[in-house]
């Protein structure tokens, strides 16, 4: 399998640590998303029309887009996706609310901050610190008393949140506020085959 991916992603790094849980193979296609890699003609019309990463090629020719669907797509079968179907459910729900709530808050605040993005748009990037708090209240609500998202045991959903709530503070939002989400961050860290940080945006991610 290979997997068309940008390094400092986020949404790359829940299928590059997915494939390392599962003890998975791959080859890595590096594709720089800041030098317009992802929208060539070729990467619009064969590999993602959103002309976004991470794309997964299972097979030669044959091209999946969208982090969640690629970690459903690699889980199916294995021990990290229930197969009850209420409890798969549950871990739709979560990476549902993922992609609401946590992705294009957390996660674009932090791009924008770290890419000194940030003061091109103040009103734009308070919202999107607003959406993530409310997003991070939600999670210390339902973790507060559980130790895994579905069902008490680690599953997909935990690594697909994991991915940009970990990284809440480079958005500049810290979690001390959230001792249970701390405590479930933690967890996740101890599960077999858990990968550690990313590498930083390259300098060309930076508006200059
Ligand atoms: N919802 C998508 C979001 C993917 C996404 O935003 N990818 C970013 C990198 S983290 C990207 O490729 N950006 C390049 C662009 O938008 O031109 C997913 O979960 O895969």
């Amino acid at each position: 399998m290979r997997l068309h991916d940008c390094l400092p992603s986020a949404n790359g790094y829940k299928v590059r640590t997915l494939f390392a849980q599962l003890g998975l193979a791959y080859e890595l296609v590096p594709v720089d998303i800041f030098a317009g890699e992802s929208h060539t003609a070729d990467f619009h019309a064969n590999k993602n029309p959103d002309g976004r990463i991470p794309v997964l090629e299972p097979e030669p020719g044959r091209f999946l887009a969208e982090s969640n669907a690629i970690l459903l797509f690699l889980a199916e079968g294995t021990r990290l996706l229930p197969e009850d179907r209420f409890a798969r459910a549950q871990v739709h729900q979560w990476m549902f609310f993922e992609q609401n709530g946590v992705e294009p808050n957390l996660g674009t605040a932090r791009y924008w901050r770290l890419s000194g993005r940030e003061p091109q748009q103040p009103e734009a990037f308070r919202q999107r610190i607003a959406g993530g708090v409310r997003a991070l209240e939600t999670l210390e609500r339902h973790l507060r008393t559980r130790t895994f998202l579905v069902e008490e045991r680690y599953t997909v959903a935990d690594l697909c949140l994991y991915a940009y709530v970990h990284l809440a503070p480079e958005a500049g939002v810290e979690l001390t506020p959230y001792p249970g989400v701390l405590a479930w961050l933690e967890r996740v860290r101890q599960q077999p085959g858990f990968q550690g940080t990313l590498p930083p945006y390259p300098a060309n991610a930076h508006v200059r």
